[in-house]
């Protein structure tokens, strides 16, 4: 790694795995064994990475699969944490390519309507994990049909090569200037996520322990909510841990 604020404060010690199951149990392990704030665990491919609510997560070779683990002292506003991560992954990928990064609520980095990233936030033995997977050159007749039909690769949107260690290195600096904010009382998060934003105005169908809701994506709440308009035009808020799937969210390219 090279100097750097958030190089020097997130990515010591560096865990560098070929293989893991998933990082985030990895960083747990480190977290109950008490490692500091800032470590970080990096795998070359995960076997059974995860995304929220137990889905799988694709990791083949050439992605960036990394945790890093938090020990954050207070607490910044709960929703909007998973909101910075998401902001730190769509800037990583402007500071190494041309393209433009979108963020699709709660966590998803969208290029051109298509996933290339997506954060998973867990909390873990006292402390919080956070954990980012981003197809840097993750071929994508590599993951399987469905997936691949809504996902994309920096490779692919570039068409150069683009270096996964490039991607931690700009990733671990702009997480730890949002995580700075977020600790601080999360200012300016929503604001920058909702400049991102690659889903308002566009048709979802959401489930919520078995109640489908369906509306316009209208943006999202200073808490970090996301805003739910009707046909008839109430808005209603849902929360991340509320929603089960959705539809409609990979849509509109
Ligand atoms: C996420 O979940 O988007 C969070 C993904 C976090 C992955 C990182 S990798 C390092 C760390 N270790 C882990 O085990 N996980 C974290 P969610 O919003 O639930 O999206 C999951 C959905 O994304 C799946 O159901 C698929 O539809 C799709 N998907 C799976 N693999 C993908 C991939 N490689 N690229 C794009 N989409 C993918």
């Amino acid at each position: 790694m090279t100097s750097g604020p958030g190089a020097a404060r997130f990515g010591v010690p560096l865990v560098r795995l070929a293989v893991a199951e998933s990082t985030n149990d990895v960083a747990r392990l480190l977290a109950s064994a008490g490692t500091r704030e800032g470590a970080v665990v990096l795998a070359g491919r995960q076997t059974r990475g995860r995304g929220r609510l137990g889905r799988v997560w694709l990791s083949p070779e050439g992605g960036l699969w990394c945790s890093i683990v938090l020990r954050p002292v207070g607490q910044g506003p709960p929703g909007l944490l998973s909101l910075a991560a998401g902001l730190a992954a769509a800037e990583a990928i402007e500071t190494v390519s041309d393209v433009h990064a979108g963020l699709k609520w709660p966590n998803d980095v969208v290029l051109d309507g298509r996933k290339v990233g997506g954060v998973l936030i867990e909390s873990a033995a006292g402390a919080t994990i956070a954990g980012f997977g981003i197809n840097v050159r993750v071929p994508l007749e590599g993951l399987a049909r469905d997936v691949a039909e809504t996902a994309t690769s920096l490779h692919l949107m570039t068409g150069r090569p683009v270096d996964p260690e490039a991607v931690l290195e700009a990733l671990l600096k702009r997480f730890a200037g949002w995580y700075d904010t977020w600790l601080a009382g999360g200012a300016g998060i929503v604001g920058a996520w909702s400049r991102r934003d690659a889903t308002r105005g566009r048709p979802l169908h959401i489930s919520i322990s078995g109640e489908t809701l369906e509306g316009t994506a209208d943006g999202i709440e200073p808490d970090g909510a996301l805003r739910l308009k009707d046909a008839s035009g109430r808005v209603r808020r849902v929360v991340s841990g509320d929603l089960v799937s959705s539809q409609g969210m990979a849509q509109g390219r």
